[in-house]
């Protein structure tokens, strides 16, 4: 076997960086004794303009990208602001050499996430010649490289460094893209069905094959759920419960319309909240799907309050908020793209906190029949 060739700068002899260094260009040679402080100068533009030009030369280019990082991890401020352009640029001129470096090395790699993402969120609102989309960052360095498996752990870092960034300047209200109408069926009478589906019955199997609520929580068709894990479902309060009934956080995502959570303090709940974690290589979400009260019939969804807007919470910051119909049908709500999907990421967190409600008839008791989630990343 042949010994691995050195690739990057820290491999090289001390005897072998010298002679690199005696032949670079004075600008970098000047930066790397530290004979100059990188800032957003003309003569720092020089030397960045340099680093990220093409390199052929194997020596040259681990100099020139140990240098970029160097500058990279102690910029700050305007500097900080300058170097997104040409991050972009070391990423797509060689995204294998950089990429195969910044997997091994996560704070690093964080740090070309934010430069390019701070990149992308100050080209908004400009025209594709302009401004840098993900979509242009994506092309360009997939036009390099054919190794996606490499490459999208990268990409999916950036788009969830704009995400939480988004979500910290503005928190704007989802309507629901879309509702459905659902025939409540108890599960007494679900559990007669099957009986008469077991039994060979082909229009038991015609209704339950559209009944969107056996779809939904009851089939055994493929769904998010085939690669999606919740670690857990924790609440502020519930209330407490009554005979073996039981209004805890679990029951809002127990794939069961007649458990539900209920707040559990004075009052409407406004301030409660549920609360999922999942774990970092978790499919990523893109839909939040809502049964709203107590829906197990009309009475008691009319006797109990209903919410009307919850505020949704990512990695702990204001997300959005979800304005929620006065309805029993299910509502499905699009929330763009949720989670790292990346088995070094650590847990991640959904809050839904209550913020208004539509009031009960009877009973100062808000209600979630179900809160579960679609998404992408399975099968
Ligand atoms: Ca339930
Ligand atoms: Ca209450």
């Amino acid at each position: 076997m042949q010994p691995k060739t050195p690739m990057y700068w820290e491999d090289f002899t001390a005897a072998r960086r010298d002679r690199i260094l005696e032949q670079a260009d004075p600008l970098i040679s000047d930066y790397y004794a530290g004979r100059f402080i990188a800032s957003d100068d003309e003569r720092t533009e020089n030397l960045l303009d340099l680093l990220t030009s093409q390199q052929k030369d194997k020596d040259f280019r681990a100099l020139y990208f140990s240098v970029f990082n160097r500058i990279l991890m102690s910029s700050d401020g305007a500097l900080a602001e300058m170097l997104g352009p040409y991050a972009i640029k070391m990423v797509c001129e060689e995204p294998e050499y950089i990429l195969t470096y910044l997997r091994e090395n996560k704070t690093l790699e964080e740090e070309y996430a934010h430069s390019i993402g701070t990149e992308i969120l100050l080209s908004q609102g400009l025209s594709a010649d302009e401004g840098t989309s993900m979509k242009s960052v994506k092309e360009s360095v997939l036009s390099k490289t054919g190794d996606k498996g490499l490459v999208e752990p990268f990409l999916r870092r950036i788009e969830s460094f704009i995400s939480i960034s988004l979500a910290w300047e503005q928190v704007p209200h989802i309507k629901p893209d879309s509702t459905a109408t659902l025939t409540y069926k108890s599960k007494a009478q679900f559990e007669a069905l099957y009986d008469r589906v077991d039994s060979g019955d082909e229009s038991a199997l015609q209704v339950l094959e559209h009944d969107v609520l056996y779809q939904e929580l009851y089939s055994p068709a493929c769904s998010w759920y085939c690669g999606g894990e919740i670690l857990s479902v924790k609440a502020s309060s519930h209330l407490a419960p009554i005979g073996n009934m039981t209004y805890e956080a679990g029951n809002a995502h127990d794939f069961d319309h007649e458990r539900v959570w209920a707040e559990g303090v004075d009052g409407l709940g406004i301030g409660e909240y549920l609360e999922y974690e999942f774990p970092g290589n978790c499919p990523r979400i893109t839909t939040v799907k809502i049964m709203n009260g107590y829906v197990k019939n009309e009475t008691v969804w009319k006797d109990n309050a209903r919410v009307k807007q919850l505020k949704m919470y990512y990695q702990g910051k204001p997300y959005a908020i979800l304005d929620l119909e006065d309805t029993r049908n299910l509502q499905y709500f699009n929330v763009g793209v949720l989670g790292p999907y990346d088995a070094d990421a650590p847990n991640w967190k959904l809050r839904f906190e209550i913020l208004e409600v539509y009031e009960g008839e009877k009973y100062e008791d808000t209600v979630i029949s179900e809160l579960y989630f679609d998404g992408i990343d399975v099968h």
